[in-house]
């Protein structure tokens, strides 16, 4: 089968008197971890949102937990935060809002949901089942998605990664199981799909391989964007866990490795 595309024009050669057009269109992946907005890490942020209007990538994919959701929680913790989900909701459209426009309009976003935006899902379902049925009730349409052209993942989630391999994304909570040390729960998560995942929702930052029916997989996880002295972390006390400031870059272009470049806060 030819696939062509005129982009891919420049990059066609010929192989036993046969045209085959090799896509090669390179892809600069941009994946945005746990933000927990309006608990982010300002300065991270920035950082982030300065490197994409740079480095202008083709994609983005933000990996659930976007938005914290305080309000919706059975154990709202904060006080200050227990009934302020407009704030919620509008820091997050701010966030989704400056994302597309760093991005510039050409470039594909992604949103996968995570578990605290489905806190939002269960609220509704547990609390007010008649609402459940109204497209507009939905947290992505309180988001206004649509309005930045931000795409709601519905099925699996990919991108082209170095060294002609491509990584599937998930936010993590779907595949069951967690792990103390960074990255092995996204390496169960490409164990059992059978090939390479990039997850969020651990917030820690690994990365590892395993050998799985002769095949090498790996398994990304890419720290998170939430800000260590807000209210999001109080509930964990003195021992601070294993989480990295971060943000994740995947370059098909890469023809040395498949990992992402991992891009960190100094002195997290
Ligand atoms: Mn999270």
């Amino acid at each position: 089968m030819l696939i062509f595309s005129f982009n891919d024009w420049k990059s066609s050669r010929s192989t036993r008197g046969l045209s085959f057009v090799i896509l090669q269109t390179m892809v600069k992946t941009v994946v945005v971890p746990d933000v927990h907005v309006p608990f982010e890490h300002k300065a991270h942020v920035r950082r982030m949102l300065k490197y994409i209007k740079e480095e202008k990538p083709k994609k983005i994919v933000m990996l659930g937990d976007v938005l914290d959701f305080h309000a919706l929680t059975y154990h709202r913790k904060q006080k200050d935060w227990r009934d302020r989900l407009l704030e919620e909701v509008s820091a997050g459209r701010k966030f989704l809002q400056s994302i597309r426009r760093s991005a510039g309009n050409s470039a594909e976003i992604i949103f996968i949901e995570g578990n605290h935006e489905d806190r939002w899902n269960r609220y509704v379902e547990q609390r007010a089942p008649h609402l459940a049925d109204l497209q507009h009730s939905h947290w992505s349409s309180h988001l206004a998605l649509e309005q930045f052209g931000i795409e709601l993942a519905s099925g699996a989630v990919r991108t082209k990664a170095g060294a002609g391999q491509t990584v599937r994304f998930l936010h993590g909570h779907e595949v069951k199981g967690s792990s103390r040390i960074a990255g092995n729960h996204a390496l169960n998560c490409a164990r059992k799909l059978g090939e390479n995942v990039h997850c969020g929702h651990t917030h820690r930052l690994g990365v590892l391989c395993a050998t799985v029916g002769g095949k090498t997989l790996f398994g990304v996880e890419g720290g998170w964007l939430g800000d260590w002295t807000s209210p999001a972390t109080k509930y964990i006390g003195i021992a601070r866990p294993d989480w990295r400031v971060a943000f994740a870059v995947y370059d098909s272009k890469n023809k040395t490795s498949p990992f992402p470049k991992m891009i960190m806060a100094p002195n997290d």
